[in-house]
């Protein structure tokens, strides 16, 4: 439809705007990604984006999130207030304009600082067409005024409805269940840790969660306040802290090159890996980019321009790799983009050529300054990196006996591996079991055509404090590899893993459901994470769940996976039913392994996913590192999956 029809013909463009939000109805993957759990969760994202927006163009520092008893969300701000008066276009108020109008966006004015604005940038319309009632209320000019909706449909006109001294907007949502089919739960750890994020990544806006479900020890709403005055910094303190740093503080710098506001913060701890996160618009760029590049590339060059004056390479026998500078590194770059181009498997990749120039540019003028005014570290920088050349050269070794033995055919394979008959990996599961013995009764228990087994001995090596090429040298992480046939690319940035060549699509973690059990499958997925996360990723990883409990009575038994369940069938059962707790696989016989966690139809397994990178990462490296306290800590709380999806 041309401008000029547009404006003569609302009734014609309000019909299509009610056509946009019935597309959004029956295609939601389209805009939110799916209608799951992280479907779910992103429409709590894209109403905060907007706040976020209104606090980056200097007009809201508080944003309220409750969630509440029936798991609506409300969402408060204290920002301009969508605008109410009469859109001229569309002859109806702004706000019913922004609520019902898909792409509308929100922001009329093409000049305002809008970089913010949700993975898909679809506004909050959007989560007004998804929901099955929406209310909102804007205060603005001392007046309250409300629209309220049914997915997506104006119950009302905009009204006036009352006086104020608030200035803001406050949006109830409650998401449809008939779109949102597989659960209507929030979980307030991913909130919480999505609004985490979002205030190191926009210091200063104070970010409060509230849930209303659940009360604390004092009977007050559970609720967390997020806040950071310095940002990255502060996020890498966060992300590090069960690491310990060889340099004094955390190097950060803040600018503007090229008209894109950039922001970087690192530190060098005395690990091996390197946590690089990067962030386009507050989005978690998984992909990386070319911003990502740009960081890479001005480390490197000054790192290594350092170096060589230092005269601390002269008696190096080889180059040092990219790589090399980058052990032990924890960075977080954020940049905000206008018109960010995403690009990759996921869209979470940065297309955009000139943000390269600028972010090294910023990277090399924060570390010649740094390097410059804090010689120590300096040196302490350099060694470090002269180290990761010397393992990186030990580990190209071990890497390459590995990759030999997986060319190999049969004659290859670990002799421990039971292998299945099947030849297509996507009909193929491999079991990583805990020892021998359970490995044994695995091995019975299995359906050999499909399922293979690979016995574990005992505690895998803890990859979080290794050196690369102990990890490559070590047995059974050996065996893991040359069993599951994929390769690691050497070329330099392509370190990527080759899943081409993968032997099974389901890869099935399997220990006991106790402490050591569960220390167990830590250690097998820190594996997984620093080293084949791309398998992840990918969805082939899972976790078994072996029942805890037999109930018992007469010839009668059942399983259970949790208390609940356990209560639920002794109350069913009645008086004198037997309980027997397993503590291990080891208990059962190979039967009962096979109906209860290896029969696909009617095991459970988990499967593992990554919502949050910086926080997995994080929890990965609390989980493994020296400090015993918080481990802990959190393995009792979360009983170590806290990222771990159904
Ligand atoms: C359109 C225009 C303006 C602000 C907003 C929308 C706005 C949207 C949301 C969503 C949640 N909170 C929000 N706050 C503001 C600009 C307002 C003006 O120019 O006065």
């Amino acid at each position: 439809m041309s401008e000029e029809a547009n404006k003569n013909n609302y009734s014609a463009d309000s019909i299509q705007a009610l056509e946009g939000m019935e597309h959004v109805r029956m295609r939601p993957s389209m805009y939110i990604g799916d209608v799951g759990v992280r479907g779910l969760h992103h429409l709590v994202y894209e109403v905060v984006d907007n706040s976020i927006d209104e606090a980056l163009a200097g007009h809201c520092d508080t944003i309220d999130v409750t969630i509440n008893e029936d798991n609506s969300i409300t969402t408060k701000d204290n920002g301009r207030g969508i605008p109410v008066e009469i859109h001229k276009k569309e002859g109806v108020s702004a706000l019913e304009v922004v609520m019902t109008k898909i792409g509308a966006g929100g922001k009329f004015d093409k000049d305002s600082y809008k970089v913010s604005g949700g993975l898909h940038g679809v506004g909050v319309s959007c989560v007004n067409a998804l929901s099955d009632h929406l209310h909102a209320y804007v205060h603005r000019d001392g007046k309250v005024w409300e629209q309220e909706y049914e997915k997506g449909k104006p119950l009302y006109p905009v009204k006036s409805t009352g006086e104020t001294d608030f200035r803001g907007t406050v949006v109830t949502f409650r998401p449809d269940p008939t779109i949102f089919q597989q659960t209507l739960e929030y979980n307030y750890d991913t909130l919480a840790s999505r609004m985490r994020e979002l205030s190191y990544l926009n210091k200063g806006i104070t970010i409060k969660l509230t849930d209303k479900r659940n009360k604390d020890k004092e009977g007050n709403d559970v609720e967390e306040i997020f806040h950071s005055e310095e940002g990255l910094k502060e996020f890498v303190k966060f992300l590090d802290a069960s690491r310990s740093p060889i340099i004094g503080d955390v190097i950060s710098m803040e600018g503007e090159k090229n008209d894109i506001p950039v922001e970087v913060a690192m530190i060098y701890n005395d690990s091996y890996a390197e946590n690089l996160h990067s962030y386009v618009n507050n989005i978690n760029t998984h992909e990386g980019g070319t911003h990502l590049s740009g960081f890479r590339r001005g480390l490197t060059s000054t790192l290594k321009k350092y170096a060589d004056a230092s005269g601390m390479l002269d008696k190096l026998k080889f180059e040092i790799a990219g790589d090399d500078f980058r052990e032990g590194l924890t960075a977080i770059i954020s940049v905000k983009v206008q018109e960010p181009q995403f690009e990759g498997q996921t869209k979470t990749k940065l297309g955009n050529r000139e943000v390269t120039s600028a972010v090294s540019q910023a990277v090399s003028e924060m570390l010649e300054n740094y390097l410059e005014e804090n010689p120590n570290d300096a040196k302490i920088i350099v060694q470090k990196v002269i180290l990761a050349a010397q393992a990186r050269h030990a580990a190209k070794k071990a890497r390459e006996m590995v990759q030999r033995k997986s060319v190999m055919s049969i004659g290859g394979l670990p002799g421990k591996l039971s292998d299945c008959s099947e030849q297509d990996p996507a009909l193929c599961e491999v079991f990583l079991v805990e020892g021998d013995s359970a490995g044994g009764t695995a091995k019975q228990g299995r359906d050999r055509m499909f399922q293979a087994i690979l016995p574990l001995r005992g505690k895998i090596l803890n990859v979080e404090k290794a050196m690369h090429h102990k990890v490559f040298e070590n047995e059974e992480i050996k065996n893991i590899f040359t069993a599951l046939g994929v390769t690691i690319g050497t070329e330099e940035d392509s370190k990527a893993l080759n899943l081409s060549k993968l032997r099974y699509h389901k890869v099935v973690i399997m220990c006991d459901a106790d402490v050591d059990g569960s220390h167990i499958s830590t250690l097998i997925l820190t594996f997984f994470f620093r080293y084949m996360k791309e398998l992840i990723e990918a969805g082939h990883i899972y976790i078994a769940a072996p029942p805890l409990y037999l109930v018992k009575k007469g010839a009668k038994k059942q399983y259970a996976w949790n208390d609940d369940q356990r209560d639920m069938i002794m109350k069913e059962f009645g008086e004198s039913s037997k309980i027997q707790r397993y503590k291990g696989l080891g208990e059962m016989n190979a039967e009962q392994l096979w109906d209860t966690t290896m029969n696909p139809e009617f095991r459970t397994m988990r499967k593992v996913t990554i919502d949050n990178l910086a926080e997995a990462d994080r929890v990965f490296s609390m989980l493994m590192g020296d400090e015993v306290p918080p481990r802990r800590e959190f393995i009792e709380k979360n009983a170590v999956y806290a990222n771990i999806d159904a």
